[in-house]
């Protein structure tokens, strides 16, 4: 393994506290101080069992008080809350989605702009069945941003990446009334039914829930995912490194955080401008640094290998650095915690999206039109910032692992075409991988998803979960915050084969990938749907048999139930190792566990015991080789 070796939580946690040492000279809040303050938790919240939809309330369950004052139990409170709280997510996801079909519909050929991947969008036109033929590439680009833009509000017919899926599985929610229509009306069809006085009966709320999930993570989300591949090019292997020591003393860092890559690739852009680092110089930088935190990251990083400063529970480390000059941000999962903390500092917290405004930020607006004007003037404004450092101030962590990232389906179909042994050509299949998995090779795959959470110490549940998975040959695909803390441990590096049982670690080897592959931010949770389709259909199987499983130990937002939703929808078991505000209604646990499997075939788990967690999910990847005989 030569000098290979992972970066522990205990190291991590280390360099927070040491971090945390030079808030408290200047006086600054954080998280870990704020988390005490909020302990306990309210018991009514944490159950599910509050209800404050109408003035007559709010009502509160209790023994004594088994029903709020319109009558409603406890079984329709938890559930309308859990349907508002995945209709939340599915909303921010798909708003994602929706303005990247806005920037779609502003490249231009001479623009800021552009299509980086024009077979790509003629072959998503194709399976739209829109004539190509002969067409400017930039015309076609506007038409297919407006027909997905439609695919927000069309009166009739479902998602037309339904057409993706195994048709047995789109039968599926066809029958049981789950398949998406247009996504707005999931949404607000959600919010309609959670009003007072209209449904609370678990089954239809949980149902619903599956529904706006669907629409989230098969129309919205994979638009998103799928048009930003367009405009800024589909991802490829590509090196980067990750943890807060990417950011560099000597030049201006520039952070960008949030999640839609219209806004970073501009940055990144311009960063990159020859006029601009001469710039920096003049102002007595060596050059300009820009790293990532949260989605927005794991965007660039899979596009540009833009190195990756922390996920979601470090947002605050960057700028506890004192070396931060700016923290750009656009929308989603951003602490309001950076206004005032900026401000203990010499760091421009600059918010750009109408949607995430925040007090004690320069607000930039940023829009696709002024996109090239709107970049530059914030880079400019983080260059000029560097001389306001103050040195005494500045510490940045001696810490950073190298990672490969950008694995989407298009690259992991094509290095895994080198693992075969097949007589016939399986090339451009996930034929491959399934052999692997067929043989043993590789027992199965799940898919690691989701964010940081104070209840669960930070990142030890993501990186020992994969940790033992890997030693069990199980692969590993990553997204979110999860796939940043693989990386800032190490298991993103392909040395980490070495920490493989020995099957996974033969393929590897073959295929020259990390056992840990990064697929991208949240929204391309998205391409984790694809693949399971395109395995489910080389192997003749339906999604719910194949040996997969989702997990997501450390989750916290609203998107996060959304993405839950739609994975089990699509017929693959999850495992949660947070949950959903729902122990206050069995019946609502016991859907949520077990009786979707009536209209999906998958369910949830829930196991606050992370070493629990992850004997379950090998115990069912194992019973699902036993049924297919495997
Ligand atoms: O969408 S994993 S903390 S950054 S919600 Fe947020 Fe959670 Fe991170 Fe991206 Ni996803
Ligand atoms: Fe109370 Fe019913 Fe109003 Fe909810 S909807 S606050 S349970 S009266």
């Amino acid at each position: 393994m030569g000098d290979f070796k992972l970066t522990t939580v205990e190291e991590m946690e280390a360099a927070t506290a040491r971090l945390l040492e030079t808030g408290a000279k200047v006086g600054a809040d954080a998280w870990q101080i704020r988390v005490k303050n909020q302990t306990p938790h309210c018991k009514f919240g944490e159950q599910g069992i509050c209800c404050r939809i109408c003035s007559m309330g709010p009502c509160r369950i209790t023994p004594k008080a088994p029903r709020g004052i319109c009558g409603c139990d406890a079984h329709g409170i938890v559930g309308r809350n859990y349907l508002k709280f995945t209709a939340g997510g599915a909303a921010t996801h798909s708003d994602h989605g929706r303005e990247i079909c806005h920037t779609l519909h502003e490249a231009a050929a001479d623009g800021a702009y552009k299509v980086k991947d024009p077979e790509k969008l003629i072959r998503i036109a194709h399976e739209w069945g829109v004539e190509t033929e002969g067409k400017d590439i930039y015309d076609l680009a506007h038409e297919m941003a407006e027909i997905g833009l439609l695919e927000y509000g069309k009166p009739f017919g479902y998602q037309r990446f339904l057409d993706r899926m195994p048709q047995h599985t789109k039968d599926l929610l066809i029958k049981n009334e789950i398949a998406p229509r247009a996504i707005d009306r999931e949404v607000a069809s959600s919010l309609h039914m959670t009003h007072m006085g209209c449904s609370s009966k678990p089954e239809a709320l949980v149902k619903q829930s599956l529904r706006c999930g669907l629409c989230d993570g098969w129309g919205g989300s994979m638009m998103g995912t799928e048009f930003s591949d367009v405009l800024f090019g589909t991802p490829k292997p590509i090196d980067t490194e990750a943890n807060l020591g990417v950011m560099n003393a000597d030049n201006v860092n520039i952070v960008v955080h949030g999640h839609d890559p219209s806004l970073s690739e501009m940055i990144c852009e311009y960063a990159d401008d020859p006029e601009m680092i001469a710039y920096a110089k003049e102002m007595g930088a060596k050059g300009i640094t820009v790293s990532g935190v949260c989605c927005t990251s794991n965007e660039v990083a899979m596009r540009r290998g833009i190195p990756m400063a922390g996920n979601f529970l470090q947002q605050e480390n960057v700028v506890l650095t004192g070396a931060c000059e700016a923290i750009v941000v656009d929308v989603q999962c951003i602490f309001p915690a950076l206004g005032p903390l900026s401000k203990c500092f010499h760091t421009k917290f600059i918010t750009t999206s109408p949607i995430a405004q925040m007090p004690d930020s320069e607000f930039i607006r940023f829009n696709a039109h002024t996109a090239a004007e709107n970049a530059k003037a914030i880079v400019k404004m983080a260059i000029e910032n560097f001389k306001n450092r103050k040195p005494d101030l500045v510490y940045i962590p001696d810490m950073k692992q190298k990672a490969t990232v950008g694995y989407s389906v298009e690259a992991i179909v094509k290095v895994l075409d080198g693992v075969t042994n097949s007589q016939v050509d399986v090339t451009g299949t996930t034929k491959p991988l399934l052999e692997c998995v067929t043989s043993g090779v590789i027992r199965g795959a799940v898919a690691m998803v989701g964010c940081n959470n104070p209840k669960i110490r930070p990142d030890y549940a993501h990186i020992e979960l994969m940790k033992k998975l890997i030693a069990n040959d199980i692969i590993i695909v990553a997204s979110g915050c999860s796939a940043q803390a693989a990386a800032k441990a190490g298991l993103m590096d392909k040395r980490a084969k070495d920490l493989c049982g020995a099957g996974l670690k033969r393929v590897c080897e073959l295929a020259d990938i990390p056992p840990v592959l990064h697929m991208g931010s949240c929204v391309d949770i998205s391409r984790m749907m694809i693949l399971v389709s395109e395995l489910a259909k080389d192997s003749g199987l339906k999604i719910s048999q194949l040996p997969v499983v989702g997990c997501a130990p450390e989750w916290m937002s609203e998107k996060a139930v959304s993405i839950g939703n739609y994975v089990i929808a699509t017929g693959i078991d999850t495992f949660l190792g947070v949950d959903p505000y729902v122990s206050g209604s069995d019946q609502m646990g016991a859907l949520l566990t077990e009786g979707t499997r009536q209209w999906v075939e998958a369910a949830f788990t829930v196991e606050t015991d992370i070493n629990k967690l992850v004997d379950l999910m090998i115990e069912r990847i194992e019973e699902k080789r036993a049924a297919i005989g495997i």
